[in-house]
């Protein structure tokens, strides 16, 4: 009779280990200011307190004004496996003049210059707050503000865009996560980078110190052909 109790429990057991395997998400941390690539007029600053490890990325500029629309940042993303993702930005956007970026991350978005363009498919509409703070990446387009996510067929490199829409909106890290589904930070587990984290983003290209863009553009080019 004893048996007869315990093997459903291990088949119970193993269910739920089962499901509890199937919802880890995969959850990346990255600084800002370790982009792979910066083009001016985005620099990396100090200025601000309180940006996770002391630094974030920004177009200067005024709040208040006008400006940008030049410079952007270039990631290299390597994701472990195919599926939907979504980023979270942690951000300062002060006023209505200075929150916005335009975002592409290929190969799920086309290798499309959204500056020159000024798709709104790709425009990221910045939650205002003179604060860091999170915010989920979206498209802002003439029809309303919508939560963005990216469907990915394989594993391996992505080319992750960050474009200066509007100056003096501050990026300080980005929180890459298989959970589409959360609306809010906290739901989402969001976490700025740790030392660990930054490690993985410095090392985990480091293959050729020398030409290190070439290297890694080329092989999210073999990847994706
Ligand atoms: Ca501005
Ligand atoms: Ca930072």
């Amino acid at each position: 009779m004893r048996y007869g109790i315990i093997f459903p429990l291990l088949i119970l057991t193993a269910f739920l280990c089962g499901i509890v395997g199937l919802r880890a998400e995969v959850e990346i941390a990255l600084e800002a200011e370790l982009a792979q690539e910066i083009v001016e007029p985005m620099i990396i600053d100090d200025e601000e307190k309180d940006a996770s490890d002391g630094k974030y990325i920004w177009m200067a500029g005024a709040a208040a004004t006008g400006g940008g629309g030049a410079g952007h940042a270039d990631f290299i993303v390597n994701i472990p496996e195919p599926g939907k993702y979504a980023l979270w930005g942690h951000v300062i956007a002060w006023d209505g003049n200075s929150d916005s970026f335009w975002v592409t991350w290929q190969p799920a978005d086309p290798d499309e210059n959204a500056q020159a363009t000024q798709n709104t498919e790709f425009r990221w509409g910045v939650g205002q707050g003179a604060a860091w703070h999170w915010d989920r990446i979206n498209h802002w387009l003439d029809g309303g503000t919508f939560d963005r996510e990216w469907k990915f067929n394989k594993a391996g490199e992505t080319l992750l865009r960050i474009a200066v829409r509007e100056d003096a909106t501050m990026l300080d890290a980005i929180f890459v996560t298989t959970n589409v589904k959360a609306t809010a930070a906290d739901q989402a587990n969001v976490r700025l980078p740790t030392d660990k984290d930054r490690k993985i983003q410095i090392e985990g290209l480091a293959v050729d110190a020398k030409g290190k863009a070439a290297t890694t553009w080329g092989s999210l080019k073999r990847v994706y052909q």
